[in-house]
Order: C-alpha cells, then sequence, then structure tokens
C-alpha cells in the first residue's frame, strides 16, 4: 500500500524559519526511509493561506491578500526546492480545487447534521486561531497557547458537533494505542478529551479572507473558519469533492508530522471531522517539539528567529539536516545552538564518517590501485557480528520515530570501522607483507560504509549518494547488504573530494556578525522601548528546561516588581545573580515561556560563540530609572 506523509500547512503570515525546515525534512526522512525500504510514499505539503491572521499581516506590508500570499508561499516552496524536499504535492489553501473541496465536506457534514448554527462568546486568540473560553485563558486575556492577548468575541456562528464524536474518539484510541507518538503526548489528547468535547464554532464572520458557506446554505455572511478549511487540505489534492483527482486511496495509510503546538488539532478535530465524512482515520500522528533560541520561542517580533536558508548555505544543508535530526530525542524541544552545530558537524560528519572515506579511499589506493577484494573475513569475525546486531535493532528506531537513537546507532559502526583500522594497523601489516589481511580489512571497512551510506539515506540523502559513487554501490543493494547481511567481496573504488569539510570558525564568526545586524530604526521607534534598572530579587530554574530561569525584579515603587523568564541558565547559578542590578524592557507584550508567565526581556549580551552575560549597571542607581 502506498504511504501517505504530510508536514503542517504552514501558514503565510511568515517566512519559513527552521522549525519549519524541522518538521519538513523530518516528513522527507519518513518518505526517504520508506523508499529505501522499496515502498512507494507520497510527501504532501504546503500553506495556509486564509484567516484573519494572514488578513492583518498583508495590510501591515499595505498589499492585497492574495498578492501577500502569493509572495510568501512561493517562498516557502522555493526553500523546499533548494532543500531537495522530495515532495509531491504542495497544496495552497487558495487553490480553486480546495476551495470545491472544502465546500464540499461542509455541505457532507451539514447533510449528516453535523452542522447548526447558534452564536459563539468567548474570546479569539487571532495568532493562533483558536477559540478559547474564559476558562482556558491566562490571566484573564491571554492565550494559554502563545501568551498573546486574545480578542473578545460575540458572534453568530455555525458549530460542528464535536460532542457526538468524545466516546468514538476515545474507542478509537483505545483500540489503536499507537496511533499518536510520543506516547505521553497521547495520554495529554485522552485527557482532554476525557474533560468533555464542546461543539466547534467552524465559521467566522467580521472579515472576508476565507473560503464562502456552499451556495445551498445561502449565507453570505459567514466563512469557513480557517481549522477546517486547513485540515481538509490533507485530502483535496487527492480529490476529495473533486473526482477528477481520483487519489484519495493515498489517505488509506496517511501520517502526519506536527509541531505539539497543533496536536490537539490533528488528533481531535481532524479525526473527528473524518468520521463525520466516513473516511478513514489517520494511521499515525507524530508530535514533536519545538526549537527555542536561548530557551524563548522563536518570533519575528522577538527578532530571535533562525533563517534555515542562511544556516544551510553557512554550514551546510546536509549538516544542518544531521543536526536537527541528531541533536533533539523526537518530541522534546531544543535550543538551537550555532556551537553545538559545528561541534556535531566536526567531530561526527567529519572526524568520524567523512575521515573514515577518506581513508579507505587513500589506503584502497595507496595499497590497491583502487580495487579492493577479499572473501576470506575470519579475524574480523566479532566486528562483523557486532555490525549486525546494531544494523538489526535500527528499524526499531525509525518505526518508533527516535531517529536520533538511529543515528546514534548508526553511528556505533562506522567507530567499529575507525577503530579497526587503528586496532589492526593496516601500514604495520604492509610492513610485515600480510597483503591479504590488509585487503580484508579495507573491504570490511568498505562494507560498513556501504552498509551505513545506504542506511543513512533518509537523513543524509546527497552525501549517501555520494558515498555510495565511490564505492561502486547503489539501491539495489539494498536487499543483500541490509535484508540477508551479507558483505560485497569486491569494490572498485573512485576518489571523490572530503564529504564533510571542517566547519572553521573565521567562517562562523562572520556569519554570525552578518545575521545580527537588524534594520534601520528612527528615534521614534528607539523611543517606544522601556529600558528600567531593576534589582534581582529571587532567580529560579524552570521545571523541564535546561536553559531557563526565572527571576523576580524590583524596578522600584512606581513600577513594582515583574516576572521576567531568561535563557541564562547555562551561564549563571540562580544563586550567583540575586542582587543585581540587571536592565530590561519592560513593555514588551507579556508572553508565556514554557507554561511561565514573562512581563519584559532581560537584556543580554552574546558573543560568537553564543555565550550570555547579563548588562548590569554597578554604581548605586535607583531602581527604576531609565536607560536610553
Ligand atoms: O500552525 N520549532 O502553521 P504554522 C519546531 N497553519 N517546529 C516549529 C516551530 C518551532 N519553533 N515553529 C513552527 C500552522 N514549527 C497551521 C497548520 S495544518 C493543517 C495547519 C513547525 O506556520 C511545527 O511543525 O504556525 C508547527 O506545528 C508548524 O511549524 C506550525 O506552522
Amino acid at each position: 500500500m502506498t504511504k501517505y506523509v504530510t508536514t503542517p500547512i504552514y501558514y503565510v503570515n511568515d517566512v519559513p524559519h527552521i522549525g519549519h525546515a524541522y518538521t519538513t525534512i523530518l516528513c522527507d526522512m519518513f518518505k526517504r526511509y520508506q523508499v529505501l525500504k522499496g515502498n512507494e510514499c507520497v510527501l504532501l505539503t504546503g500553506t495556509d493561506e486564509h484567516g484573519q491572521k494572514i488578513e492583518n499581516s498583508a495590510k501591515l506590508k499595505q498589499k492585497s491578500t492574495q498578492e501577500y500570499a502569493d509572495e510568501i508561499s512561493f517562498k516557502f516552496q522555493n526553500l523546499w526546492n533548494n532543500f531537495g524536499i522530495a515532495y509531491d504535492y504542495f497544496v495552497r489553501t487558495t487553490d480553486k480545487y480546495h476551495d470545491i473541496g472544502v465546500k464540499y465536506a461542509f455541505e457532507e457534514m451539514y447533510r449528516n447534521g453535523d452542522i447548526y448554527k447558534g452564536h459563539y462568546e468567548g474570546n479569539y486568540c487571532i495568532s493562533c486561531e483558536t477559540f478559547f473560553t474564559k476558562r482556558q485563558l491566562v490571566d484573564e486575556f491571554f492565550c494559554p497557547d502563545c501568551g498573546k492577548e486574545t480578542t473578545p468575541l460575540k458572534e453568530e456562528s455555525y458549530f460542528f458537533r464535536l460532542s457526538k464524536y468524545e466516546n468514538k474518539l476515545l474507542e478509537w484510541y483505545k483500540e489503536n494505542p499507537n496511533i499518536i507518538l510520543p506516547l505521553h503526548k497521547k495520554n495529554e489528547i485522552i485527557k482532554f478529551i476525557e474533560g468533555g468535547l464542546s461543539d466547534l464554532s467552524i465559521t467566522r464572520s467580521g472579515f472576508k479572507w476565507g473560503i464562502s458557506l456552499p451556495p445551498f446554505v445561502n449565507d453570505d455572511k459567514h466563512i469557513i473558519y480557517v481549522w477546517l478549511d486547513a485540515l481538509l487540505s490533507y485530502i483535496t489534492p487527492l480529490g476529495f469533492g473533486n473526482d477528477n483527482l481520483n487519489k484519495m486511496y493515498f489517505f488509506n495509510d496517511a501520517t502526519h508530522f506536527v509541531g505539539k503546538d497543533i496536536l490537539r488539532f490533528h488528533a481531535i478535530y481532524w479525526p473527528a471531522f473524518l468520521m463525520s465524512l466516513n473516511l478513514p482515520l489517520p494511521k499515525k500522528i507524530y508530535a514533536h517539539g519545538w526549537w527555542t533560541r536561548d530557551g524563548a520561542k522563536m518570533s519575528k517580533s522577538v527578532g530571535n528567529v533562525i533563517n534555515p536558508e542562511e544556516i544551510a548555505n553557512t554550514y551546510g544543508l546536509e549538516n544542518m539536516r544531521y543536526f536537527l535530526i541528531r541533536e533533539v530525542p523526537f518530541g522534546q524541544d531544543g535550543d538551537f545552538s550555532r556551537k553545538a552545530l559545528i561541534e556535531r558537524s566536526n567531530s561526527e560528519l567529519s572526524d568520524t564518517l567523512g575521515n573514515l572515506l577518506s581513508r579507505l579511499l587513500g589506503m584502497g589506493e595507496k595499497y590497491f590501485n583502487l580495487t579492493i577484494e577479499s572473501n576470506n573475513f575470519d579475524y574480523l569475525k566479532n566486528e562483523i557480528d557486532e555490525v549486525a546486531i546494531i544494523i538489526e535493532s535500527l528499524e526499531y528506531y525509525m518505526e518508533n520515530m527516535m531517529p536520533n537513537r538511529y543515528l546514534e546507532e548508526l553511528w556505533k559502526i562506522f567507530n567499529i570501522a575507525n577503530l579497526s583500522i587503528t586496532k589492526y594497523a593496516p601500514w604495520d601489516m604492509m610492513k610485515e607483507q600480510k597483503v591479504d589481511d590488509v585487503a580484508t580489512l579495507l573491504v570490511f571497512v568498505a562494507n560498513i560504509l556501504a552498509k551505513g551510506s545506504l542506511l543513512l539515506y533518509p537523513i543524509l540523502p546527497n552525501s549517501s549518494k555520494e558515498i555510495m559513487k565511490s564505492l561502486g554501490v547503489d539501491f539495489s543493494h539494498y536487499n543483500k547488504i541490509i535484508l540477508d547481511n551479507e558483505l560485497i567481496n569486491t569494490f572498485k573504488l573512485t576518489k571523490i573530494p572530503p564529504l564533510f569539510p571542517k566547519i572553521e570558525k573565521p567562517a562562523i564568526e562572520t556569519n554570525i556578525n552578518k545575521i545580527n545586524l537588524k534594520d534601520e530604526i528612527n528615534i521614534k521607534q528607539f523611543d517606544k522601548i522601556d529600558i528600567r534598572v531593576g534589582k534581582i530579587l529571587e532567580a529560579k530554574r524552570i521545571e523541564k528546561s535546561n536553559n531557563l530561569l526565572v527571576l523576580n525584579i524590583d524596578f522600584g515603587e512606581s513600577i513594582g516588581t515583574r516576572q521576567i523568564v531568561s535563557g541564562i541558565a547555562n551561564f549563571y547559578k540562580p544563586e550567583n545573580i540575586n542582587g543585581v542590578l540587571a536592565c530590561a524592557i519592560i513593555n514588551l507584550k507579556p508572553s508565556k515561556i514554557m507554561g511561565v508567565l514573562s512581563q519584559g526581556m532581560i537584556l543580554t549580551t552574546e558573543d560568537s560563540k553564543g555565550n550570555l552575560s547579563l548588562l548590569s549597571v554597578y554604581s548605586n542607581t535607583e531602581l527604576g530609572s531609565k536607560i536610553g
């Protein structure tokens, strides 16, 4: 059966950043893994272009909404093309077939008795395009998901009978316990459903940028809620509501990759919509964690987003792919650090893998003119067995969405190869005329690289092919050397340039300086930033975070005490900064960072290696003094 894998379709309110690249690369990895195993796999990505957030962003840029959506959608598409993402569908919610499919779905749900008209009263977060009840809000006004201020809303609306699907959803999860990974995320979803599902408002009025209701409803005051519209983009390009496209059977084996922020939409609303439409339900929903920057969520307004294109151009596309997949266990949050990327690239890609290939090619050329042969591997039996056990374990890690563990284990076989070169010292064996033993060792190393390069294909498709080319192997060897665990006896090697040149420090520093230059502002804009001196009264670590501290800061009588979250835990022990006079922006919109309210931002310096240091005032300045 063909497998079908989807990225979320990304909002066009902003240009792509490293988080979008992460999800898309994971899906690309998933598809390539399936292809490697001989399965057919179809990958869908795209852009989510309707809703109030997009309309507002276009207005800010003084562009027509469609023109603005086109511009950003092309940026996403171009980026995936430049990154060689193997997508088969790029859906845009402004595509005509999508409009037809969404209207059709609304009509089907309506006719199945799942839609009724009522009134919505509550709050709406434009940033998350989500409805919230008063009870769900933080401090009466703020979005529990992103921390931004919500808008009170009271409007006529059509509702989807989500409550009707409460038990059906629970039964589905009971019968299929492994749909959501990681498993603890599934438990959160089940708890949420058990807490009771309210019917879902699925239309909006008051603005026009969306899909109108199907003509039979005869109501032009409303447009379809952006999440119903967006989720349906997983099936409209396959022909839902539009027989000409005729690929709906792909949806029989669907896997959705999402960030944890949007799991609820995929694990509750989406299956309920599919149940209402009598369609198959997804087979897997994989929810990954957040990439943060110094512990804080990336956002353009804070100016801390990481541009994936710049990272790929500076350090190499495959180095970036490797880092994103290897650095953080799937499902957990991770802080994006250039320093860590460089360290992993230099030690794991250059020193272990790249160097192994260079050693093989170097010795293969010097001792055997690039043709190596052997059919008796007796003296390497232990090493061969060890490699076989590791390779056999790998499938488990990929099938259970633990790609970082997959890589960690895979690297063990490269280590075995490097260690065996050191242990058996072929240069000494040559002096002792043990030419056959040297050939055997090199054929063994070449086999490890052949197996390893095939298994690396999902993560490093280009380097994997380069290695295969230099060894003279290809995908047709998969059954023999991976499934049947056999060894190849003869290699005709081809020399290739070093695969992962070391990343040198100066290159890093220049690039950091380049990207840190922000857009010019005028004095009026600068004047809007209220920076004050405050005394740190208390600092505490935030549980589950490696780098966040929550600080209680006294800004003097007129301002009072504020709570500020800061990503400095790797650089300061909480007890060492009590009493420090720090500088902080106090008029930044409050937001929640890892669930903790932050009412400002502490100023720090960041050097080229990513080290942070608190900006503080050493004289006896009055608390609350202005900086500017
Ligand atoms: O939510 N770390 O679109 P979106 C990791 N249009 N992943 C991140 C990330 C980060 N810091 N930031 C974003 C939407 N992502 C809806 C989806 S689907 C029918 C509609 C990734 O542009 C992650 O996959 O806000 C997250 O779920 C997605 O981008 C959100 O993208």
